[in-house]
Parts: structure tokens; C-alpha cells; sequence
């Protein structure tokens, strides 16, 4: 990689998408930069990062002035192109299929539905000073429940990782999303031992990378229980 730049990413650690990047660059030794965007303080709204990405959104890669934006292509780019092992985006083409089939599945269930929790328990209490609807949070909190129980029954199985014997992109992505309502000290994989099993093995697979990533939630967990 003589010649070439580290890889730069814009990203904010409050953002579930942004710790996956995070942690995979991390936790693969990947030289790389990390520009902070505070989404809180409208930081993705500037002139320069509107320049950067139009729908003023992290994460961003720019890797020797390629501009890459959605976590779903920068985390595979980033496995195809240094030195990662191939395990977290495999070769073999029904195994790549596999954690595609799980990625695009990610983006209309896991995402929305663990994030919606989140904006209801967290963010909109925050911005309304006004405690969260008990109706739609209970909403939300089905279809969660649905989601996870696809997760447990379709893509986990009988299965360590999501996609097979070893971790992947998928469980990354995975992770990121449900570990998001910690940020309002709620466990969504209460009462779930598969999931439970299953976070424990991603969060050794990964080892310090995941805490540090996730560090900024915790934070806001441990700021949210000093106020109650
Ligand atoms: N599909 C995109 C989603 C990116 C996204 O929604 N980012 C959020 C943070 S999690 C964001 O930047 N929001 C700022 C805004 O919408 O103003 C990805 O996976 O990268």
C-alpha cells in the first residue's frame, strides 16, 4: 500500500453504522483516520461535509480520494480491498451470497426496528422533554420482537454466527444495531438466551474493539440513569 493515504472515515460513535466501520478497522489493524461528525451538533449539516456526502449522513470513507458513503459498501469494500481476513466477506460465492442475503435483510428489519426503540426511548424524549408514547414504544418493541425472532429462527439456526462458523460483516452490522437501545438501558435480547449466546460470542470475537466502540453509549446510558 506503498504511496497510498490511510484510509479516512467520518464518522460519529452514536451512530450504529459507524461503530461497525469502527470496529472493523480497529479491530483488523487497518491504518486509518478518524474525522469526528457530531451528529448532535448538526456537524453532517456543514457546507464541507454536505460536499462530502449530499444526504448528510455518516459513516463516510474516503480512501485516496474515493468517497464511499453506507456502511453496508464501505465494510465490504474495506474487506476486499486490505489486508482483512476474508472470513468477515467471504470469496466463495454462496457464503458472500449468504452474508449479502442477511445484509439486505439488515437494512428493512434489524436497523429500523431496533433504531425506532432507540428514537423513541432516547432521542424524542430529549428533544420533547416529554417521556416516551407507551403506545408506540410498545409497538416498536413488537416489531422488534419479530425481527429477533427471525433472527433466532432463520438466520441463526442451529449456527454460532449468523452467516456460519465464523463471524462476519453480518453479525457486525447485527451487533451495532441491537446494542443501540443500551443507550437508553434497555436490553433487547432480555429473555433471549440464542441471541444472548450469540452476543457474547461476537463481543469475544471482537474483544476490546467492541467496548471502545461502543464506549460513547455507555456513557449516555450511565448520563440517562443519573437523571432518573
Ligand atoms: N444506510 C446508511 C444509514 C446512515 C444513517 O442513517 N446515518 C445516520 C446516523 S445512524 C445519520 O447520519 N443521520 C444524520 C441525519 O439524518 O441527519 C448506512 O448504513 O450507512
Amino acid at each position: 500500500m506503498t504511496g497510498r493515504k490511510a484510509v479516512e472515515v467520518y464518522l460519529d460513535l452514536l451512530s450504529q453504522p459507524c461503530r461497525a466501520v469502527h470496529i472493523l478497522l480497529n479491530y483488523n489493524r487497518v491504518p486509518h483516520s478518524v474525522r469526528t461528525v457530531a451528529l448532535r451538533r448538526g456537524e453532517n449539516k456543514t457546507p464541507e461535509f454536505t460536499k462530502l456526502n449530499l444526504m448528510q449522513k455518516v459513516p463516510v470513507m474516503v480512501d485516496n480520494g474515493f468517497v464511499l458513503t453506507e456502511s453496508d459498501a464501505i465494510l465490504k469494500y474495506l474487506v476486499s480491498r486490505y489486508d482483512i481476513p476474508q472470513h468477515w466477506y467471504p470469496r466463495q460465492l454462496e457464503r458472500r451470497a449468504r452474508v449479502d442475503e442477511y445484509t439486505a435483510w439488515h437494512h428493512t428489519h434489524t436497523r429500523p426496528h431496533a433504531a425506532k426503540v432507540f428514537i423513541l426511548e432516547v432521542l424524542l424524549p430529549r428533544m420533547m422533554g416529554s417521556p416516551p408514547d407507551p403506545v408506540k414504544l410498545s409497538r416498536a418493541l413488537a416489531e422488534l420482537g419479530e425481527t429477533l425472532d427471525r433472527l433466532e429462527s432463520m438466520f441463526l439456526k442451529r449456527q454460532p454466527f449468523l452467516c456460519g462458523d465464523d463471524i462476519t460483516l453480518a453479525d457486525l452490522l447485527a451487533i451495532c444495531e441491537l446494542m443501540q437501545p443500551v443507550g437508553g438501558d434497555r436490553d433487547v435480547l432480555e429473555n433471549r438466551p440464542q441471541l444472548q449466546q450469540w452476543r457474547r460470542r461476537v463481543q469475544s470475537a471482537l474483544g476490546e474493539s467492541f467496548d471502545q466502540a461502543h464506549a460513547v453509549l455507555y456513557a449516555l446510558r450511565d448520563r440517562n440513569k443519573a437523571k432518573l
